[in-house]
């Protein structure tokens, strides 16, 4: 449905043509008849307020660290005028929760009273709140936008759910998932517990479909919902290497026909593969129903099918999972077998996480890194982050349950390529994997500052006695803090690169609607290009005909220099970047690393080799022009 009307959408915020389209089709408030009925402010407002309210929860005289089991009453029916009825039941929800746990002095009634006589209090957070996000220098992941104070009230965007090797288990997976979908979230699935294709069925006497065979009913049902939801639903499917379906999944997505094309998939690769390939041995496939040995393979074999399959249509990706579990702070609750997506985010099955990306392209001044501000910036960010965990409406009391245990959170960055061409660093050098630690080092222990700052005052996650943060006799509230996303859609409503991406195009056309076409220029080229007085319009549309200005004479060198894009630049400083980053954070990071039309079979080998020896948790590549369709459709072009 179209927005009709659009009121006040041109208020001062200074955000992109392409900014306002994105809020307006999807994140803006809408009545009944469509009509968009907030500004893009009053989204940010609306956002700070929901998530500043929470705060009343640990106020002294409320909140008892020490959790004394004790039952306190929701006595109260009305709703007070000052709230909405959506922040009301919001605060209604995570006080029930709060009581159950004990973590409660008070009644309901008491927590709305000083809500009131502490509205000073919480006014200064949601300013607190409210400035980070109007600079655009952090921004939460689209469902927290999308949903605060409103029915559905779901503001994560990541979750894992487990697949269980029963016909009820799998269907009631695929019911939660549609759930999800519906409110914005992406889902992540290991179907390696699942008895592979022609195995025995004891009820029936019966054959076993396989893993593929009930991965096509969740597809299907992802495409019937899309309709209806916030956003088209996202899977990732994730089959061990060991699995004895491993070779039908590789080449599951190379068809004609769509299929799965609302999955991205990944191998989980263990050591005990690796090595085998390393040996060129062989290495055991498993049946999941009884721990069997089902046969041993060739490792060679099934690697070259997934690179094979990967230079040919990008899928699939592979999950290093053995070094995910291994850097996994809370190895106590469980094993890691999936993550969200995109990549970014190893979850235990059930839980989830919400994201949030700090603009870097903001923290540049005079050709410095303004680092006092950035401090304060991720210190905003956690607060925020973590009491989107105490909001947040989630889809099933599994979710919850899980997700409440171990509070993880996952602060990342856009505008990394922005950063550097501020600082007049080319994405591909040493001198840029360096600053890419130091500053990724400092949001990281920036943020666990700040948790353990809200620890010392809201108390441990409850699951921290037995995880490595305990072990290491440090008290903090989020298991995880740090996670690099795509920022498919933040970084268009923040107007910068996506991610930790280099810049896409310089400059291309962009089909609008009603079939113009508009020249786009990155903004940060055209300055250069004016202030040098090189800048003319007839230049920029040679520019736009490949995106590059790699071979353009008349861009002097210095510039053709900072501005590489994607695939300008060699893949090998693609995984090095991402291994950077990934060295200072907790979670893990999303990166599309852009080959080129002509890249061989043995460049993508190479590029999976070395993201395992760089310890990266992933890898997927995506050669230009190769078929894939991909699951997220980042919103440009059209
Ligand atoms: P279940 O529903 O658990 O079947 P069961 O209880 O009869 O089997 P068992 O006692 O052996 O566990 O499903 C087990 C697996 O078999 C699960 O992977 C789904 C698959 N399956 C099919 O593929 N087709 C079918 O018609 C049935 C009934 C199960
Ligand atoms: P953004 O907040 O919209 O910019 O999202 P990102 O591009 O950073 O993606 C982060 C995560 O959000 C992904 O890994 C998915 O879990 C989820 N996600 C992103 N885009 C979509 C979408 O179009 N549909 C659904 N269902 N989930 C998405
Ligand atoms: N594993 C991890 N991430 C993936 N993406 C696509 N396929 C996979 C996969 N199999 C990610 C890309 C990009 C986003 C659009 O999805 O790396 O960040």
């Amino acid at each position: 449905r179209q927005a009709k009307k659009v009121i006040g959408v041109q208020d001062d915020l200074k955000l992109t043509v392409n900014a306002i389209k994105v809020l307006e089709a999807r994140y803006l408030l809408k009545d009944e008849n469509g009509n968009v009925i907030e500004t893009p402010r009053q989204m940010f407002e609306r956002t700070a307020r929901y998530l500043a309210l929470v705060d009343i929860f640990y106020e002294d005289d409320i909140y008892d660290k020490e959790g004394k089991q004790k039952e306190r009453k929701i006595d109260v029916e009305e709703k007070p005028e000052f709230l909405s009825i959506w922040e009301f039941n919001m605060l209604k929800r995570a006080f029930t929760y709060f009581s159950k746990e004990g973590y409660m002095k008070v009644d309901f009634s008491y927590v709305l009273d000083s809500l009131k006589s502490k509205w000073d209090k919480i006014e200064r957070v949601k300013n607190k709140f409210a400035e980070v996000m109007l600079h655009r220098k952090y921004v939460p992941n689209s469902p927290t936008l999308m949903n605060a104070n409103t029915k559905l009230g779901q503001l994560s965007a990541c979750f894992v759910l487990p697949v269980p090797d029963s016909i009820e288990g799998i269907f009631n997976a695929v019911k939660y998932a549609a759930m999800i979908h519906k409110s914005g979230g992406g889902t992540g699935f290991s179907f390696s517990r699942l008895r592979p294709k022609g195995d025995i069925v004891a009820s029936t006497m019966g054959v076993a479909s396989g893993p593929l065979s009930f991965m096509r009913v969740f597809d299907v049902a992802t495409d019937v919902i899309k309709q209806g939801g916030k956003r088209r639903g996202a899977n990732m499917g994730v089959l061990s290497v060991h699995h004895p379906d491993i070779l039908e999944f590789i080449t599951s997505k190379d068809s004609e026909n769509k299929v799965l094309s609302n999955f991205n998939i990944s191998v989980a690769v263990t050591d005990e593969f690796m090595d085998a390939l390393l040996r060129d041995d062989y290495y055991p496939l498993r049946n999941p129903r009884n721990g069997e040995e089902v046969k041993r393979i060739k490792a060679r074999q099934v690697w070259d099918l997934i690179i094979t399959q990967a230079w040919k249509t990008g899928d699939p990706g592979v999950i290093f999972i053995d070094e995910v579990n291994r850097k996994h702070p809370v190895k106590h609750l469980g094993e890691i077998e999936s993550t969200n997506p995109c990549g970014e985010q190893p979850l235990l099955p059930y839980e989830s996480c919400n994201l949030g990306s700090i603009n870097l392209s903001l923290f540049v001044e005079n050709g410095k890194i303004k680092w006092d501000d950035l401090r304060d910036t991720v210190h905003t960010a956690v607060h925020f982050m973590d009491n989107v965990i105490d909001a947040n409406n989630y889809p099933l009391p599994q979710v919850a349950e899980m997700t409440r245990r171990s509070r993880k959170i996952g602060l990342g960055v856009m505008g990394w390529a922005e950063m550097l061409i501020k600082l007049g660093i080319p994405y591909d050098s040493e001198e840029a994997v360096e600053l890419a630690e130091k500053v990724m080092k400092f949001i990281n222990e920036e943020s666990h500052r700040a948790s353990m700052k809200l620890a010392e005052k809201r108390g441990v996650f409850p699951a921290w006695e037995g995880s490595e943060w305990w072990k290491k006799g440090m008290k903090i509230r989020n298991a995880t803090t740090t996670t690099i996303a795509p920022t498919g859609t933040i970084s268009i409503i923040a107007g910068t690169s996506s991610s930790i991406e280099p810049l896409f195009a310089i400059a291309f056309i962009r089909r609008v609607l009603d079939g113009q076409e508009l020249l786009e220029v990155n903004p940060l080229f055209e300055e250069i290009m004016k202030r040098e007085g090189l800048y003319s319009e007839e230049l920029m549309h040679k520019v736009a005909e490949t995106g590059s200005v790699q071979h353009i004479d008349d861009v002097p060198e210095n510039i053709k220099r900072l501005f590489r894009t994607a695939h300008d630049i060699d893949p090998v400083w693609h995984v090095r970047m991402q291994a950077a980053f990934q060295k200072y954070v907790d979670n893990a990071v999303s990166k599309t690393v852009n080959l080129r039309h002509d890249a061989s079979i043995s460049d993508v080998e190479d590029t999976y080799i070395l993201a395992w020896k760089l310890k990266c948790k992933g890898i997927t590549i995506y050669r230009d022009g190769s078929k894939n369709v991909q699951v997220i459709y980042k919103g440009t072009k059209t």
